[in-house]
């Protein structure tokens, strides 16, 4: 199947600014599933609300366009009644991690067979450039006008610790990644949680002076680096890209599965 037989005509032109990163995310993530080779069918895609979550609508799979920070609640609900399907669920930062952070935690520490994926552009973007929890410190926002105070999540360490058993990170110009990074995710059985940087150039990039959409994504290019590369060991403030865990662990489903076998049994 063709990558444009995935997406949904007649919602485009989509709404995202020039410039955004969350379309070269929603491109990565077609090409993954074309090379993968899965039919629409098998596909569901949960999302919240969002700029980033604005997603759903574009792509022609079942769609459930949900509730600010509720995706993975939803997810969680799709995946137990249909566990043959493939669950992806793209979250902006706010979503995934402010209000939807204890989702988050619960979903990883099930090790539920979803696909997550952070498209994290450090903002609020939809509701006009508030801080989340991954904007960190020092970074301007419209509620932080003289810089943000609070420190950030580690959205790779908090996925590992929370108990997630895939995690990967890359950004917006390490498209080629986008794609590998996702299809591993897919195939993988398990939470799997891939971190993407995404510009947002209208509230991030201006507010904090970052340049064009172009100039974020070099910023990108120059400011991060394979995991256990070299030039990390010369410079650790390097934001590392790749795949940090990859572990077989107890799917949630399949555990679910048993339980109800036991249960039908009469088996304690
Ligand atoms: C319960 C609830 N609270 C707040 C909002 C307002 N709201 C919509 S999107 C959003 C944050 C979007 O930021 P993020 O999830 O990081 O995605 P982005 O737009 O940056 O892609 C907020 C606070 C809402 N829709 N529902
Ligand atoms: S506001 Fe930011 S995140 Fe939203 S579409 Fe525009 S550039 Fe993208």
């Amino acid at each position: 199947m063709a990558v444009k037989d995935y997406i949904r005509e007649r919602f485009f032109p989509h709404l995202w600014c020039p410039g955004c990163g969350h379309g070269i995310i929603l491109n990565g993530l077609l090409r993954a599933i074309e090379q993968l080779g899965l039919s629409k069918n098998e596909i569901v895609m949960v999302t919240g609300i969002g700029c980033s979550a604005r997603i759903a609508g574009y792509v022609d799979f079942h769609t459930l366009h949900t509730l600010h920070g509720r995706a993975l609640a939803f997810a969680t609900g799709v995946k137990l009644s249909r566990s043959e399907l493939c669950v992806i669920v793209p979250m902006g930062d706010g979503d995934a991690l402010a209000i939807g952070g204890n989702h988050f935690i619960h979903a990883a520490r099930r090790n539920i067979d979803i696909t997550a994926i952070v498209m994290n552009n450090r903002i609020y973007g939809m509701t006009g450039g508030q801080f989340s929890p991954l904007s960190g410190c020092g970074i301007i926002a419209t509620t932080a006008p003289y810089t943000n105070i609070d420190h950030d999540f580690d959205v790779v360490e908090l996925a590992k610790a929370a108990g997630a058993s895939f995690v990967a990170r890359t950004t917006s110009y390490h498209v080629h990644q986008i794609s590998d990074v996702i299809k591993t995710a897919i195939l993988h059985e398990g939470f799997s949680v891939v971190e993407i940087l995404s510009q947002c150039p209208t509230y991030f990039g201006r507010k904090n002076y970052s340049g064009s959409a172009v100039d974020m994504m070099n910023w990108y290019k120059k400011n991060t680096t394979p995991i256990g590369s070299k030039a990390k060991q010369e410079n650790p403030d390097l934001i590392e890209r790749g795949v940090f865990l990859q572990k077989d662990l107890p799917e949630y489903c399949s555990e679910y599965d048993k339980i109800i076998e036991r249960a039908m049994k009469g088996k304690k």
